[in-house]
């Protein structure tokens, strides 16, 4: 066996005796849909860092003027990422609602804002950076679909922003910017999640994103006699990465090992070997 198969096999392992085992994941396991990462060597910001420091002032953009910064959303090329609407799930997004569909994985939690956990069948999906295909507002937290607002009509008619139907205050759309805080009720699900997992499986992020990149680290530190903790998480987190390079994870030892590959081959593989195990 060479010694990434041997990590698939100890993954499989540990997946199988797991009680409560949770997916991370960030823009690596989207790459091989068609989506470019951000700091992979072919990341978006690796290739333009002027356009990472332009992604710092969005947020300030529709907290100064938000009639305007829905006017440029509009009427403005297209966005970095391409056209994520057309992206399709690939091996490792179906490996992971397999996961699910067998109980072993309880949630995923996702950077990602490109819906393809779901489109692949996760059912827990947490959007820690929201989700292209929502609206969100940010002052009472409602989420809406695009379809139920007409954007295009109110551009036509001088009428942006639009606004809660709840609350009335100018709504965005739900990917949350650089300098936003995380919406709370992903934090707080998230937060519980890190907690509660006795396995945190990490596929495809640089972990240099926070508070995102705080949650491995919530895993591996949380304190017994905490609210959340019970006797039966008492024993220590196991923490997997897949990941196509070491990351901060790696190097700091809160993972305790990195199966160093492409997501869509690695997942299948790990999956396989659960079904071999539980069928033995
Ligand atoms: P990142 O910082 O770009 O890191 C991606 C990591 O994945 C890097 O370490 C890569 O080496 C690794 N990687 C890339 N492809 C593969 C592969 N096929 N197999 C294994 N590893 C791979 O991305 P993060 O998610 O860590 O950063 C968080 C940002 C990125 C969030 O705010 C996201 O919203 C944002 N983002 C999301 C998408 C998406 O929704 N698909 C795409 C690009 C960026």
């Amino acid at each position: 066996m060479s010694g990434v198969e041997e990590l698939i096999e100890r993954a499989a392992r540990d997946l199988a005796s797991s009680s409560y085992a949770i997916a991370l994941t960030g823009a690596g396991i989207s790459t091989d849909s068609g989506i470019p990462d951000f700091r992979g060597p072919n990341g978006i910001w690796t290739k333009n860092p002027e356009a990472e420091k332009r992604a710092y002032e969005t947020y300030f953009r529709f907290l100064r003027d938000p009639a305007q910064y829905w006017h440029d959303r509009l009427t403005m090329g297209t966005s970095l990422l391409g056209n994520l609407q057309e992206a399709k799930p690939n091996p490792a997004h179906y490996a992971l609602a397999e996961l699910e569909k067998m109980g072993i994985i309880k949630s995923v939690l996702t950077q990602n804002i490109d819906g393809l956990h779901e489109k692949a069948g996760s059912q827990r999906v947490f959007e820690y950076h929201g989700s292209i295909y929502k609206l969100r507002c940010p002052s009472c937290g409602c989420r809406f679909r695009y379809e139920e607002y007409d954007l295009k009509g109110l551009l036509a008619e001088g009428k942006l922003p639009p606004r809660c139907r709840e609350c009335s205050s100018p709504i965005k759309d739900d990917v949350v910017h650089f300098n936003e805080p995380i919406p709370a009720d992903v934090a707080h699900a998230s937060l519980e999640e890190a907690h509660r997992c006795d396995l945190m499986l990490i596929c495809g992020t640089s972990a240099v994103v926070y508070p995102f990149a705080e949650l491995p680290r919530v895993a591996r530190y949380r304190r017994a006699g905490s609210r959340l903790f019970s006797l039966e998480q008492e024993k220590r987190t196991v923490i997997i990465e897949v990941n196509a390079e070491p990351t901060p994870l790696t190097r700091e030892g809160i993972s305790d090992y990195l199966i160093q590959g492409r997501l869509a081959e690695v997942l299948p593989q790990i999956v396989e070997r659960v079904k071999k195990l539980r069928s033995q």
